[in-house]
């Protein structure tokens, strides 16, 4: 006996799930895991009728069998597509002695569409689509013909990995990271930036001790947003304790908001984290009152997050900030890191003089035949 399954819809939550059995004998193991709800077994219903039952370890889910004609015996399985209906159905094959078809060998479309289906933001959608309808694919053939031909596909591979950058956070975002010290309007920006008042906002210093998070997106650019403890000196335990989590959260930040209060003159913490740092994007708060300082050297956006005066303004140079130059429509990106990776090592074997492993490396990622576009 030689059965396999496979799972044909994505592995992302849906609502329907598919599992396609086939092999020798598959019709044999499916009566092993199918329970009719009435009637003879699954192998004594003729190909093509939808059969109603249930199937999986314990009460398992309700799902409808149906056997496919064809020259390999064949069965699809519908079960509900949320994670424990398709496990249990999944589990009861692999016990039952079908073994689970890799996707290892699906095409770079394929990878797209999966991850189609767990976009975030219409604009992660639309450049997984772009991938879906072979723009990778087709990016990556016309490099594989240039190193046929002995041209120099250096350049094509660097951009291709710049857009991995972008590619590889369509699914997961960026992280933005709010810091400052204590009552400068942290919470209030981040409330002001989420649409809604996820965070404490007290006029007490040091009323955010956690860091809070929530996902939103800038320019339809997923973003997880954190929101951190003021950071200053001598502190009890537990807010030190969310000062250094605070700490950890903007080394991990792909981009960092540092707060000032506008309406203060700047103190020795301010200074010490302008300093700091030096990558951050400076916010003056509270713009709605008189001004305590002017701005020397550096650039700072000026913001009430009281009046949401600024906002919009703020919400577009994060965009640029983590976005600097997004992919045009339908152009080639890699979005997993596995491709990225792969584009960079055929980037080295070229640096290197070894055509032949980039070629290699390239094909790896299983990009579908050519398209005349
Ligand atoms: N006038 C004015 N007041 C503001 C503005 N933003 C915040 N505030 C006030 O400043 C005080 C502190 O605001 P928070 O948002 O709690 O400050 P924080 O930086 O999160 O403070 P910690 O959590 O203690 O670090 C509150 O009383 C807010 O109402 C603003 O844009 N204008
Ligand atoms: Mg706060």
């Amino acid at each position: 006996m030689n059965v396999s399954y496979q799972l044909l819809t994505s592995s992302a939550r849906g609502a329907i799930a598919v599992v396609r059995i086939r092999g020798q004998g598959a019709v044999d193991l499916v009566d092993r895991v199918f329970r009719p709800n009435r009637g003879r077994p699954l192998g004594s219903t003729p190909e093509g009728r939808l059969r109603l039952g249930r199937a999986g370890l314990g009460i398992g889910d309700e799902v409808v069998a149906v056997r496919l004609a064809g020259s390999v015996p064949s069965v699809e399985i519908q079960c509900h597509g949320g994670p424990a209906a398709v496990d249990a159905v999944m589990s009861a094959l692999k016990q039952a002695g079908a073994i689970e078809e890799t996707t290892a060998d699906s095409t770079v479309e394929a990878q797209a569409l999966d991850d189609l289906a767990r976009a975030p933001t219409l604009r992660s959608a639309a450049i997984l689509l772009d991938q879906a309808n072979g723009a990778l694919s087709a990016a990556i053939h016309r490099i594989l013909e240039s190193i046929q031909h002995r041209a120099e596909p250096g350049p094509d591979l660097d951009a291709l990995i710049r857009r991995g950058n972008v590619g590889m956070r369509l699914l997961t975002g960026w992280r933005v990271a709010i810091v400052g010290r204590p009552n400068v309007g942290k919470s209030r920006l981040f409330n002001a930036l989420a649409g809604y008042d996820r965070s404490i906002v007290d006029p007490t210093p040091g009323a955010t001790r956690d860091v809070v998070t929530i996902r939103t997106a800038f320019g339809g650019w997923p973003v997880e947003l954190s929101d951190t403890a003021g950071d200053r000196e001598d502190v009890d335990p537990v807010e030190r304790i969310g000062i250094d989590l605070a700490r950890q959260e903007r080394r991990e930040a792909d981009l960092v908001l540092l707060v000032l209060d506008r309406s203060e003159p700047l103190d020795e913490v301010d200074h010490r984290l302008l300093k700091d740092l030096q990558g951050a994007l400076v916010v003056a708060n509270k713009s709605d009152r008189p001004p305590a300082w002017v701005r020397q050297g550096r650039e700072a956006i000026d913001v009430s997050a009281e009046t949401g005066e600024g906002i919009d303004h703020l919400v577009r140079v994060i965009e640029s900030r983590l976005v600097p130059d997004p992919p045009t429509s339908g152009e080639a990106v890699p979005f997993r890191r596995e491709q990225v990776e792969a584009i960079r090592e055929a980037r080295e074997a070229i640096s290197m003089g070894d055509p032949g492993t980039a070629a290699r490396r390239l094909s790896s990622l299983n990009p579908s035949a050519a398209r005349s576009n």
